[in-house]
């Protein structure tokens, strides 16, 4: 079991489920292997019905698929399209996000309020909205409305383009990739992908990364922002992770799947006394609600809310035998929890109309009357507690605290409102540069083995770590997001975390918050006057898995910044694919991807990147 997993709580559960006779991904992976071999290099084409087709990896039988198109062409569109799935998916829960903003201005959501006001009109006054003498209400109409427009928007660019530095708005604007549109480029990218439209790979690429920027720089910024007016901008919190956070005296209800809509309110509803006395009458002694995956960071970074584990825990969670009811929203939710869930007496409750499964209870739930579908919700997790078959009950003890809540706004406040010291300290060396380690698990490596080596060995060569999704839960659960984990740090580093009383690595959200990332990235080339590709600066996905990453890695790229993978995408099949990803992209956006499996070697080759740019910057 220790293959699959450095967390003891996973390995625990792994072996339950083994004697519960659970099937989980990893007997799934392991019955899907030797997995394809065309998909793995990309190379295979099922975009029209004259296929699929395959390119042959040596050489020896096909060269083209029927239309004509090669293994470039090939290998292009099906990265496009993975970066569209993955754009899509940030932007459609930022286009929710916005929905409910408007929704609440109109009075016809009413559970929820503006909680940030401050941060409605700073948005509003970068749309040029006028605030002064205005309601909060009148703002966020307008604010909702101009936001909503950026999805189709005609201006021929995004707002938030307007936050990145001059140099790199007039490269975007040299290689016409700025994105012009939200909608439009995701549009554009199945449009150019269809047989017998665009077949240059660089044309592709290109369009690839226009369609990835209107996520990084649009959907996902949308989606963080608006979050942020209607639930809070985060500050820094404390709380608990990994599966030890499950209660057996309390009904257990995890939340899990991307949405901070839903889970938010569901966080009140659990404190509503009626639901609680009902919960005692059924002889818990509270309900205690946890997270999972980036549901769980969102209301984690909010209300310090415990999180019970990060993309490969969602199955291992159910095996526990305590969890009561696991609701989800949309993305990254496996079909498999109702099959893992009918062996123990969980209910899966699906809520939103774009993601449903079989075999779970479908809530839909409404904005519009929010606390009562809430309520709905926790009532029956609530009703399901006297269903548990203690018998089958076996919570692991591991359990780790954690401090997150690392917002831009946050991050400025623990340095005294100004980036400066920021700035100071990478330019004196105590820290030498900054590190995004961000995605997912992936069951083909060792759970969280990758993310935590190389965070480790980040820190110890005095690189601050800022982190999101289930890489920033894997940190959590390890400790390396408390402040005592600077003792790991080096000495630079180390002084700056303990004169700030802050961890050596930052949590800062969820999936779509790593656009709060590019914020900061872009805020210090403000301030030092380059462009972002001119900082020490790296990104990495140490064990993704989602087509999501796959656009976060293009916009993180195409903003200038080095990105490494560790799990290696589906472009091997066309060299000239790969050499344009690794290569040749630096001379066309000054950044460049690295495939590094090893999570050492990657930490190396950060390393060496961030020495080099600060020499480049003359730092020493
Ligand atoms: Fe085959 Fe071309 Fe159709 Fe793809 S688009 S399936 S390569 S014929
Ligand atoms: S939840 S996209 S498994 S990070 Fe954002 Fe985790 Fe990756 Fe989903």
């Amino acid at each position: 079991m220790s293959d699959k997993s450095v967390d003891q709580s996973t390995i625990k559960m792994i072996k339950k489920a083994k004697s519960d006779g659970i099937e989980t991904v990893w007997d799934r992976l392991a019955a899907q292997e030797p997995q394809c071999g065309f998909g793995q290099l990309g190379i295979c084409c099922r975009n029209c019905n004259m296929g699929p087709c395959r390119i042959d990896p040596f050489g020896d039988g096909a060269s083209h698929g029927v239309c004509g198109a090669n293994a470039d062409t090939i290998v292009a569109r099906n990265l496009v399209r993975a970066i569209a799935a993955g754009a899509a998916s940030h932007s459609d829960h930022g286009r929710g996000i916005v929905s409910t903003l408007l929704a609440s201005a109109q009075g016809h959501a009413p559970d929820y309020p503006i909680k940030d006001e401050a941060k409605l009109k700073a948005l509003a006054a970068e749309y040029s909205i006028a605030v002064e003498g205005r309601s909060v209400k009148d703002i966020a109409l307008d604010l909702a409305g101009q936001v909503l427009d950026e999805f189709g928007t005609r201006k021929g660019f995004l707002q938030f383009v307007n936050r990145v530095p001059e140099k790199r708005r007039a490269l975007w604007n040299s290689l016409d990739i700025t994105p012009r549109g939200i909608d439009r480029e995701v549009v554009e990218s199945m449009h150019r992908t269809h047989v017998g439209v665009d077949n240059d790979y660089v044309s592709l690429i290109l369009q690839g990364m226009r369609t990835a920027l209107s996520d990084g720089w649009g959907g996902s910024a949308i989606a963080t922002e608006l979050s942020d007016v209607l639930f809070g901008t985060p500050s820094p919190v404390k709380g608990t992770s990994n599966l030890g956070v499950l209660r057996e005296d309390q009904v257990n209800i995890i939340l899990h799947g991307h949405e901070p809509t839903l889970s938010d309110i569901i966080v009140h509803a659990a404190r509503d006394p009626e639901l609680l006395k009902e919960a005692r009458e059924k002889g818990a002694a509270g309900i205690n609600i946890c997270g999972m995956c980036c549901t769980g960071n969102e209301i984690l970074m909010r209300h310090g809310v415990p999180v019970a584990g990060n993309f490969l825990q969602q199955e291992l969670a159910i095996v526990t035998g305590a969890v009561d009811a696991i609701i989800v929203d949309i993305q990254c939710i496996m079909p498999s929890l109702p099959q893992v869930a009918s062996c123990y007496h969980t209910k899966i409750i699906s809520t939103s109309p774009k993601a449903k499964f079989p075999g779970a209870e479908h809530i839909s739930f409404d904005e519009h009357n929010a606390m009562n579908t809430a309520r709905k919700i926790v009532r029956l997790a609530v009703e399901n507690y006297s269903n548990r078959s203690p018998e089958k009950v076996s919570i692991p003890s591991d359990q780790m605290e954690y401090m997150a809540g690392f917002s831009v706004e946050a991050i400025l406040e623990a340095l005294g409102g100004s980036l400066n010291p920021l700035v100071d300290a990478i330019k004196s060396g105590s820290i030498r540069g900054i590190v995004g380690v961000v995605g997912c698990n992936n069951p083909k490596y060792k759970q969280d083995y990758s993310h935590l080596t190389f965070v480790r060995e980040l820190i110890k060569n005095d690189i601050l770590v800022v982190g999101t999704g289930c890489a920033a839960i894997a940190c959590a659960k390890s400790g390396l997001l408390l402040p005592a984990a600077a003792s790991e740090a080096g000495e630079g580093l180390r002084s700056v975390c303990r004169s700030l009383g802050i961890p050596p690595v930052l949590h800062m959200g969820s999936c779509v918050d790593i656009s709060r990332i590019m914020q900061v990235a872009a805020a210090v080339a403000n301030v030092l006057g380059v462009d972002i590709s001119d900082l020490p600066l790296a990104g990495a996905a140490p064990e993704w898995m989602s087509e999501k990453a796959v656009s976060i890695g293009t916009y993180v790229v195409s903003s200038g910044i080095f990105t490494i993978l560790g799990t290696i995408p589906p472009v091997l099949g066309s060299k000239n694919v790969a050499g344009l990803l690794t290569s040749g992209a630096e001379k066309v956006v000054g950044a460049v991807f690295a495939v590094e499996e090893d999570p050492a070697a990657a930490a190396l080759l950060a390393i060496n990147h961030i020495t080099a740019k600060r020499k480049a910057l003359g730092l020493g």
